[in-house]
């Protein structure tokens, strides 16, 4: 069962211009950057509450985010939900027939292990899993 809503993502092409925004004017509290390679971005995480807002910036066209940013242009990219056992979700997501992009966890960020669900079965919205390292 999903715990909550870990965090939304949201593309932006660039993430001072987007912190001015999140930062400045909606006054949330940036507590964590990081480059993660292993998803083609650098992020910025919000405090809202006990959830996040992530803002992603893509490392190169060739990524998730570039190609996304490509052919929309800036927005609501995902939306993740936080469970405290990754591998029992993903096969009970698989067994009701989801589109897993991710059979097994990768590292996102904080060292969290994630997975990801293709958006043409989950209504459309990018989904991701998320189980957080601690
Ligand atoms: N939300 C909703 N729909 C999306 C989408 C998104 N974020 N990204 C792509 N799509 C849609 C496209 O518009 C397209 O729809 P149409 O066919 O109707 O035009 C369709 O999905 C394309 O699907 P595809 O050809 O299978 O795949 P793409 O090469 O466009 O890649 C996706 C899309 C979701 C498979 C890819 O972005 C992916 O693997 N994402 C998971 C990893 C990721 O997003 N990492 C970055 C975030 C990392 C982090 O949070 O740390």
């Amino acid at each position: 069962m999903f715990a909550r809503i870990d965090h939304i993502g949201v593309a932006v092409e660039d993430l001072d211009a987007a912190l001015a925004l999140y930062e400045r004017d909606y006054e949330m509290q940036v507590v964590h950057r990081e480059v993660v390679d292993e998803q083609g971005v650098e992020a910025v995480l919000l405090d809202v509450g006990e959830n996040h807002v992530e803002l992603l910036a893509p490392l190169g066209p060739d990524t998730p985010v570039g190609k996304f940013l490509a052919k929309g242009g800036p927005g609501l990219h995902h939306v993740a939900y936080q469970t405290a056992d990754i591998e029992a979700e993903l096969a009970r997501l698989k067994a009701a027939g989801a589109r897993l992009l991710d059979e097994t966890p990768r590292t996102g960020i904080r060292n969290s292990r994630v997975a990801f669900v293709h958006p043409k079965s989950s209504g459309g919205v990018l989904t991701e899993i998320v189980q957080p390292s601690h």
